[in-house]
């Protein structure tokens, strides 16, 4: 029996599981999280948390969360999608950590905003409708909640969207110059950073009506790139001697070194924000140790970008993957410190190496928790 998927077509972080599972050969089913079996069997061992993805394996054990599925294959299966070499190691973990947590502006905007898209996405949204829902859980009381709370919530407002279309826009470009010279973000083998990235762009971005034409017209690299993530071969017939291996002599090439840059834009700022916002909320409430870490956590990160201010919910879980990037870096010494020093000082990204929370974050019971 294979692994159970539990996640749907249009959620965001099912991307960066479901991709890892074809890459890796794992025979796994994909189910809807509505069925009575989930909410009896799979939820109580997910910690309640009612997210995609969760996986449930044939022996019942479970593990939630697309970050701690990756982990989990990637050890089982000697880190095959991890690089060995300094520069790129940070580079991977950076990406997935910017990409699935720094790119939920225009994946949320452009799902969200166009009402020419809105059948779709209820259709989509009333498949997700568990069993014995309440009226509050059905697709379409779901999907407003999104529209109207969650997406301004994330700081997408009339005032910022040309600025979020624009970012966006911007990233498009340099992926899809990168995309028109490697088939994967380090080379000829997808990365832990190719993972989180497929979230925002295939779910969303390359799979709603309105963003999956932006892409399909001006980045025709990007989506080429977002069907081999999903193929289990490389899938790289473009790029005739590319090589399953990620570059040699721990390359990070130029026109990634651009995508970092354009990255950096809002994600800089708006990551300092968030650490006032959650370290004073730390600071002025007791937190025990093990205690739940919520979604939203020390109210609104207010920020600038180019002129710009946004105003965004603080979200803790953007330092559960940035810590990643961090412990990387702290172990390493010497020359590799300093050669990831210069890199990323030219990305604009060196700052993100010293935004830290006063308190970590860990896992119990599949949810987050303050350690
Ligand atoms: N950190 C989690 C986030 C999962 C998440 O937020 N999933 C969304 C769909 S893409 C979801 O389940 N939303 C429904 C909800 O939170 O009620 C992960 O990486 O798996």
């Amino acid at each position: 029996m294979p692994i159970t998927l539990y996640g749907v077509p249009i959620s965001l972080y099912t991307g960066r599981a479901r991709s890892y599972l074809i890459k890796a050969g794992l025979a796994y089913e994909e189910k809807t999280h509505t069925s009575q079996h989930f909410f009896d069997n799979v939820l109580p061992k997910a910690g309640g948390r009612r997210s995609m993805p969760t996986i449930e394996f044939e022996d019942g054990r479970v593990i939630r969360d697309s970050v701690a599925i990756v982990d989990h294959f990637e050890a089982d299966r000697g880190n095959p999608h991890t690089p060995t070499t300094p520069r790129q190691r940070i580079v991977s973990r950076l990406i997935d950590a910017i990409a699935s947590e720094g790119l939920l502006r225009p994946a949320m905007h452009y799902r969200w905003n166009f009402p020419e898209q809105d059948g779709y996405i209820r259709f989509h949204f009333r498949a997700m409708t568990p069993y014995h829902a309440p009226p509050e859980m059905r697709g379409d009381a779901r999907a407003d909640v999104m529209r109207n709370e969650a997406t301004p919530n994330l700081g997408v407002t009339p005032r910022t969207i040309p600025k979020v279309e624009s970012l966006y826009f911007d990233v498009l470009l340099a992926l899809d110059a990168h995309f028109s010279e490697h088939p994967y973000l380090l080379g000829g083998r997808p990365c832990v950073g190719d993972f989180g990235l497929i979230g925002p762009m295939y779910g969303h971005l390359s799979r709603d009506p309105a963003p999956r034409d932006i892409m399909q017209r001006h980045a025709l690299r990007v989506a080429r790139w977002v069907e081999r993530m999903n193929r289990p071969d490389r899938d790289a017939g473009e790029f005739p001697d590319s090589e399953d291996a990620f570059l040699g002599d721990d390359e990070i090439p130029e026109t990634l070194i651009a995508v970092l840059r354009q990255l950096a834009r809002d994600y800089v700022p708006e990551t300092r924000a968030v650490a006032n916002c959650v370290n004073s909320w730390l600071q002025t409430n007791a937190v025990a140790p093990g205690a739940v870490c919520e979604r939203n956590t020390g109210g609104k990160a207010v920020f600038e970008v180019e002129g710009i201010t946004f105003e965004a919910a603080a979200q803790p879980f953007r330092f559960y993957v940035l810590k990643r990037v961090q412990d990387e870096y702290d172990a390493l010494t010497g020359a590799n410190r300093d050669s990831v020093d210069a890199l990323l000082t030219r990305c604009n990204l060196r700052d993100l190496l010293d935004i830290r929370l006063t308190r970590d974050i860990g896992r119990a019971n599949n949810l987050e928790v303050w350690t």
